[in-house]
């Protein structure tokens, strides 16, 4: 297959650890893809879908205690504990190579060890990379052939080349107690023990596309940030992209893929996909940011999808996709999950793989749930109806605004702009967001996410706060306007306030006015927010008053939050960037 010196030393290391019975590599051919399916069908791990409804579908459950990504068992092991910084788990790279080969020895035995090359991004793009992922999960296999490039074209791209990063990922015994997710940003190898689940095991994304890259991104002068892109398209034709950063299961996807009120669509606004979930962003030749996608599916979250929540994500599900954990609908071998539609199935298999009683199901307990909270869906790309002409052209979109979001019950307005980029950076680096099954722990938490990155980046938070500082000066005048949202402000009995999904066109609108210079705004103490008037409510069943309410800053609980970035700023020390320092400074002053 290849002649790289590099990777074939690396895969004569990973057999010799892990002594599988025999090598097979994947070359992303449809041939090779069936016979993986059946193969996997032939094992359990997969079970084959209604060939009519859903073609080439199938679902697969998880071991029950291996559902989420499992934030407290995934390290950062660089030289220094110094360099992973205070909110990243560190080891030390030796030890922990130690422990995991430890772990993972012998571990193939009676099973095949499957080596995949893959192109995060398009192969051969100058923003593309190459990873090359070895794994004794025929699962793994067909989710990677979704999720990423996956051809004997990328070992081409890559030649003699040392710059592709290792990945080991090997199921062992799926132990809760001897699960890692290891990422070695020096050596670029990340080692993944004792999970099945997406996120720890499907070593391209999170691992390789955030962790690893964001290091990357640092010493090489770009960006890898959680984001969404989406073209906003607007009658004339023109399309203006938006770059999203909202922590996981907060609405990325969602918001990739909207599609606007019919108002808005009848005038000839649209919407295009350029990714959900992942950026990777340089500054192009004529000074301006531009973004690809690297990935080439979704994994997205699966409850609350549903034909009028999110249209163009369910249509991309039904072909070739990947189900995990959600319900088995018996009754015509097909899907299903809380918010699908309203016809609770009456024969159905639950994510547990146990049979599953309507009756008992309660909505306010999760327990009761068919399908997982974080059950997801592993769907191609070119599924999917709004896919972006550019999604598969490796010079990038060039970015109008980036946008940072999350969940807050009462602290953010709808939509804010910062004043500036250093600005837009404190607006970040502040994020807050309650927590959601997208990862093992208590849901429903307020902890500051910085940049949505807080689980992702490969280093010292500190470091990259002066990372996008530094992004920012060099882009100038060039830079992308900086923005907040909050679709999530309740009332008092606990109920969304502001719409959401399709409705949240109307605050996009905004912000292309905003960075065309066609709208207006009121300056407040954290700042600009719209004037009411230009947030248009047509055809919306909202009151003025309502939407003046989630467009205020609430003086008092934003001096409590002033205190809680205070805190939280703490944890950085003096890598905390002076310019960070002062704009906290400012907006204390601000709310006095
Ligand atoms: P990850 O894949 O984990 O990174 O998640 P994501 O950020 O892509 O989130 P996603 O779009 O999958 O949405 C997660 C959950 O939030 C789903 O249950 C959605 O139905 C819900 N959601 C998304 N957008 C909105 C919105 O505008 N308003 C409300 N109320 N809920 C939303
Ligand atoms: C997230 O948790 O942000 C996801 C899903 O997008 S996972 O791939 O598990 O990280
Ligand atoms: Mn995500």
């Amino acid at each position: 297959m290849t002649k790289n010196e590099t990777v074939l030393k690396w895969l004569g290391e990973m057999e010799e650890l892990l002594t599988p019975d025999k090598v097979v590599w994947i070359d992303g051919s449809d041939e090779q893809r069936d016979q993986l399916r059946a193969l996997a069908v032939e094992l359990g791990e997969l079970e084959k879908l209604n060939e009519e409804k859903l073609p080439g579908c199938y679902l697969h459950r998880t071991n029950p205690n291996d559902v989420a990504r499992v934030e407290d068992r995934t390290f950062i092991c660089t030289e220094t504990k110094e360099e992973a910084g205070p909110t990243n788990n560190w080891e030390d790279p030796a030890k922990m190579y130690k422990k995991l080969y430890d772990i993972a020895r012998g571990s193939y035995k009676g099973r095949t060890m499957y080596v995949i090359p893959y192109s995060m991004g398009p192969i051969g793009s100058p923003l593309a990379k190459i990873g090359i992922e070895v794994t004794d999960s025929v699962y793994v296999v067909l989710n990677m052939l979704i999720m990423t490039r996956v051809s004997d074209k990328v070992m081409e791209v890559l030649g003699d080349s040392n710059d592709w990063v290792r990945g080991l990922h090997s199921r062992c015994d799926i132990d809760p107690e001897n699960r890692y997710i290891c990422h070695f940003p020096q050596d670029n190898t990340i080692i993944s023990v004792n999970s099945g689940y997406g996120g720890n095991v499907l070593l391209g994304k999170k691992c390789f596309a955030l962790r690893i890259a964001s290091y990357q991104g640092w010493k090489e002068g770009w960006m890898a940030e959680h984001m969404l892109i989406l073209g906003l398209q607007n009658p004339k034709g023109e399309v203006k992209y938006i770059a999203a950063a909202f922590p996981s299961a907060c609405g990325k996807t969602n918001l990739a893929m909207l599609i606007p009120p019919k108002y808005l669509r009848d005038k000839g606004y649209k919407i295009w996909t350029v990714g959900d979930d992942i950026s990777w962003m340089r500054i192009g030749p004529d000074g301006y940011l531009y973004a690809i996608n690297p990935e080439n599916g979704f994994f997205g979250v699966a409850p609350g999808t549903n034909e009028h929540s999110n249209f163009n994500a369910l249509e991309s599900t039904k072909k070739n996709t990947i189900f995990t954990n959600v319900a088995h609908d018996l009754s015509d071998n097909t899907v299903w999950w809380e918010g699908l539609n309203k016809n609770l199935p009456e024969n159905a298999i639950d994510w547990r793989g146990n049979p599953w009683d309507p009756a008992k199901f309660n909505k306010a307990d999760k327990s009761t749930c068919a399908a997982h909270p974080n059950s997801r869906f592993t769907a191609p790309a070119e599924n999917c109806p709004c896919i972006s002409d550019e999604f598969n052209k490796g010079q990038g979109v060039r970015i109008s605004a980036i946008v940072f979001g999350g969940r807050r019950a009462k602290c953010a307005p709808l939509v804010y702009q910062s004043k500036n980029w250093e600005n837009g950076v404190f607006v970040g680096s502040a994020m807050a967001s309650e927590t959601t099954a997208a990862a093992a722990g208590a849901v429903g938490v307020v902890r500051r996410d910085p940049m949505a990155m807080l689980p992702f980046c490969g280093y010292h938070m500190g470091d990259y706060f002066r990372h996008w500082l530094e992004m920012g000066k060099k882009l100038g005048d060039k830079a992308p306007k900086i923005f907040n949202v909050n679709w999530f402000r309740t009332d008092d009995e606990g109920n969304f306030i502001w719409p959401g999904f399709g409705d949240n066109m109307r605050v996009l609108n905004w912000i292309i006015d905003r960075c065309e210079g066609k709208a207006d705004a009121t300056e407040t103490a954290i700042g600009y927010v719209p004037k009411p008037e230009d947030i248009d409510l047509t055809d919306l069943d909202m009151d003025m008053d309502t939407l003046k309410e989630i467009l205020t800053v609430d003086k008092e609980i934003w001096t409590k939050e002033a205190e809680e970035i205070e805190e939280h700023y703490k944890k950085f020390g003096d890598k905390l960037p002076e310019e960070l320092r002062a704009q906290l400074e400012n907006l204390k002053a601000n709310l006095k």
